[in-house]
């Protein structure tokens, strides 16, 4: 249960910020505007209307793409301290490639970095956010090993033209998404199931890509401009369901937040080897000749080891694990259970539901995620860079203004009880947008979105006035239904 004191303990750190976030092909729309590019998502929602629940696109979505005003407006009513999104890869480089890079979208993303500047907003940008361009997935995309120099090229395109403006950088968003919930389930772009080998091949060109994009950062920009860049990990926190759960549960954390981890953050670098163990046994179990988790050569550990400035944690839920019965189907990692460790993923009955299907409530998650995290990697440096709830409708959002508040003082328990180093927080998302196969049905926003206008009108919600207190009284303040 949470401390019910309302005393200076609920106060954040100074120097404690907090922002919110977005993703450019949630929010851009302009999909084909001026020289831009196809991408995958693009690909995807055009050929597979049937994969997002409501049929819907990207192809307006909230039309950022020429509301980018209002969106600095919105973000400045809040008083965020900083706003992450991302740059649409297509828009920079049309062909995916540095050949030629697009006036128009080196100016669309100039212009939202000097608005938000104008009005003391950190930008954050995100190199990328999933929306690969279709040239580079019809070579393979990030199953080919040459996407680690496709990847850090563009990023080193992207850091010429803003890193004199841009102070804190995400290199990639949520490589488990990329690579376990795309091959493992067919339905995330692009579209193409096949979870026996691509999900680990995937994980080492990711980390490789990062590891030289960090690199670039740091060996050509940082001794200009010393800004930070990492890459974001999207953290669902795994408990036992029983005591004999124990071994198997460590085993799916080092799998699914280890296998991103450990190869940045530990001291030793390379893959968990508890993990690595376990995939050279599955595979020969399989009948392969060598482990389906291509293993990185010395170089390879030593480029990619220690490429952060701070730990970047996406946080949402939390999941039970169990071991499979033995002829148990086991649904799509890495939301329902991991196949090749007989995992399976259940709710506690205590935590709620809310209107994404894979989405419970556990807010004591997230301070035990952070403390997990501490224990494998030591005491790094922690940025909270997604967090949020989903509803369905209405600008009196009591439930995401509790979630937002109890998630908070979990964050503040973790910093002042465990001692961590938990340095900002970004709400998931500043308004309503496409969430990916489930269209505008379920929003996240602090402000609404009305999808039916072509005015595109974000008004705002009562969770906007309570984060706006947040950052304003720098504590976690009564909700406005506290005393009801
Ligand atoms: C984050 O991913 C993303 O970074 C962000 O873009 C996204 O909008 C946000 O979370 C909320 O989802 O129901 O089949 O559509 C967190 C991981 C990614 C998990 C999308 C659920 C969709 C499953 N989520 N995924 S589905």
């Amino acid at each position: 249960l949470m401390a019910c004191a309302w005393g200076s303990d609920l106060t954040f750190p100074p120097g404690f910020k907090f922002g919110a976030a977005s993703a450019a092909y949630q929010i851009e729309g302009g999909w084909n505007a001026s020289d831009k590019g196809e991408s995958i998502w693009d690909r995807l929602v055009h050929e597979n209307p049937e994969m997002i629940g409501d049929r819907s696109n990207g192809d307006v979505a909230c039309d950022s793409y020429h509301l980018w005003q209002r969106d600095i407006e919105i973000a400045s009513e809040i008083g965020l301290h900083f706003y992450r999104f991302s740059i649409a890869w297509t828009r920079i480089l049309p062909t995916g490639f540095s050949d030629k890079i697009s006036e128009d979208g080196k100016n669309y993303y100039n212009r939202l970095i000097d608005g938000l500047l104008e009005k003391g907003i950190n930008p954050v940008i995100s190199i990328y956010h999933w929306d690969l361009p279709q040239q580079l997935q019809d070579l393979g995309g990030w199953v080919n090993p040459l996407i680690v120099d496709w990847f850090s090229d563009y990023a080193r395109v992207v850091f010429s033209l803003y890193a004199d403006r841009v102070k804190t950088w995400i290199t990639i968003n949520e490589p488990t998404m990329i690579c376990d919930e795309s091959y493992n389930t067919g339905f995330f772009a692009p579209a193409i199931l096949e979870p026996h080998i691509s999900p680990y091949v995937c994980a080492k060109n990711v980390l490789l890509a990062h590891a030289k994009a960090w690199r670039i950062y740091d060996e050509e920009y940082r001794p200009k401009y010393n800004g930070e860049i990492t890459l974001a990990n999207h953290l669902i926190w795994y408990e036992p369901l029983g005591e004999e759960d124990f071994e198997l549960t460590e085993l799916v954390r080092q799998n699914l937040v280890g296998r991103y981890s450990h190869p940045v953050y530990s001291k030793e670098g390379g893959w968990p080897p508890s993990l690595e163990k376990h995939m050279e046994e599955v595979s020969r179990r399989k009948g392969f000749q060598r482990s389906v988790l291509p293993p990185f050569t010395r170089e390879e550990i030593d480029l990619v080891k220690g490429t952060f400035d701070f730990y970047a944690m996406n946080h949402y839920t939390s999941r039970l694990v169990r071991k499979a019965e033995p002829s148990e189907h086991i649904g799509s990692f890495p939301l329902n259970g991991a196949p090749d460790l007989e995992a399976v993923f259940e709710k506690d009955p205590s935590w709620s539901i809310t209107t994404s299907h894979w989405f419970y409530i556990n807010p004591e998650g997230i301070r035990r995620q952070l403390a997990w995290l501490r224990k494998e990697y030591g005491d790094i440096k922690f940025w909270i860079t997604e967090n949020g709830l989903s509803t369905t409708s209405g600008l009196e959002d009591r439930e995401r203004i509790e979630f937002y508040r109890d998630y908070l003082k979990e964050v503040l328990l973790a910093i002042n009880e465990d001692g961590q180093k938990v340095t900002g927080y970004t709400a998931w998302t500043l308004m309503d947008n496409f969430e990916w196969n489930d269209g505008y049905n379920s929003k996240f926003g602090l402000y609404e979105v009305n999808f039916t206008s072509p005015m595109r009108t974000r008004r705002q919600r009562a969770s906007a006035r309570y984060y706006k207190q947040i950052i304003d009284t720098h504590s976690v303040p009564k909700s406005p239904y506290d005393d009801l």
